[in-house]
């Protein structure tokens, strides 16, 4: 298999500039030539067209940029349709999570019984009605799973796009007070960073390779650098302590690595003028390589 890497510098979803040079940030850090070091075929197809956040209004303070983020979804999921149709596997640069609406779409029309891995912080479980923000960053996978805004779950024209027994989310700590309920009456896994501590990431990841894994098209993988500790990935719009380490980081992408399941990697949330020289992005570049194979001998 070959790797495409598609750029999506938006931040519409969290209306805080910064977010959307992330892709700049990653591909910056090396992303290509360290993947094609370790022997991968890759291409960068660049960035698809995103609005720009200035040029526009919040309409629905409840749904921030609703009609860019549909624009932007719209896009995406043409992109990684095509990637996938072509048998390649697309790391999509982000720009904030909202941009998970289109990738997931995008991999869904081809692999219909996808499964997730969402590494995250946050529950990205909201919808217009529990959102305290209105920042569509916050409300990815609730659309992937059937729950939000008609427009966001039209998007590729079916929904929902996964089936709760096969999302995983990892790395949680941080979720809002009327995000819970939707969390729970989903039906989706979690392992917040509660679990993480006591079982050990390695257990965890087993775990969450085996619901998303098992008996599904193979895994997209979601990673949403705040899922991490702020230690070492300090270039992001919503940090939170008590994330995972790097070394915990580091043994969740070996084992979806040698679970041989990735189908798509969303790689998010990177700001690098929130940052401290790149580290972030550094951080993210380092992940993917263990992702896709790296080992020390
Ligand atoms: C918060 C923040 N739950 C919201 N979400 C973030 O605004 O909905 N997700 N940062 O990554
Ligand atoms: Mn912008
Ligand atoms: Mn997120
Ligand atoms: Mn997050």
């Amino acid at each position: 298999t070959e790797i495409r890497i598609i750029g999506a510098p938006s931040d519409l979803g969290q209306g805080r500039r910064g977010v959307d040079m992330g892709p700049s940030a990653i591909r910056y850090a090396g992303i290509l030539e360290k993947l094609t070091r370790l022997g991968c075929e890759v291409k960068d197809l660049g960035n698809i067209d995103v609005p720009m956040l200035e040029m526009h209004t919040v309409k629905n303070e409840k749904l921030k940029y609703l009609d860019e983020v549909i624009r932007v979804s719209e896009a995406l999921y043409s992109s990684v349709k095509k990637v996938v149709e072509d048998g390649h596997v697309p790391i999509i640069l982000g720009g904030d999570h909202s941009i998970s609406i289109g990738s997931v779409a995008g991999v869904a029309s081809k692999h219909r019984n996808v499964g997730v891995i969402w590494f995250d912080a946050h529950g990205d479980m909201n919808t217009e009605e529990s959102t305290p923000s209105g920042n569509i960053h916050g409300m990815p996978l609730a659309v992937a799973l059937g729950y939000g805004h008609k427009d966001l779950l039209d998007i590729g024209g079916f929904t929902p796009k996964v089936k709760p027994e096969n999302v995983v989310l990892v790395g949680a700590r941080s979720v809002d007070s009327d995000e819970v309920r939707l969390i729970r009456e989903s039906g989706i896994k979690v392992y917040t960073m509660a679990e993480i501590d006591r079982a050990g990431m390695g257990r965890v990841m087993e775990e969450a390779i085996e619901f998303a894994g098992n008996g599904t098209d193979g895994i997209h993988l979601s990673l949403d650098l705040d899922a991490l500790d702020p230690m070492f990935a300090p270039g992001v719009g919503t940090p939170v302590n008590g994330g995972v380490t790097y070394r915990e980081g580091h043994l969740a992408m070996e084992l979806l690595a040698a679970s041989n399941r990735l189908v798509s990697v969303d790689v998010v949330e990177v700001n690098p003028i929130l940052d401290n020289r790149n580290r972030t992005a550094e951080m993210a570049v380092e992940l993917v390589e263990s992702l896709f194979g790296k080992t020390v001998v």
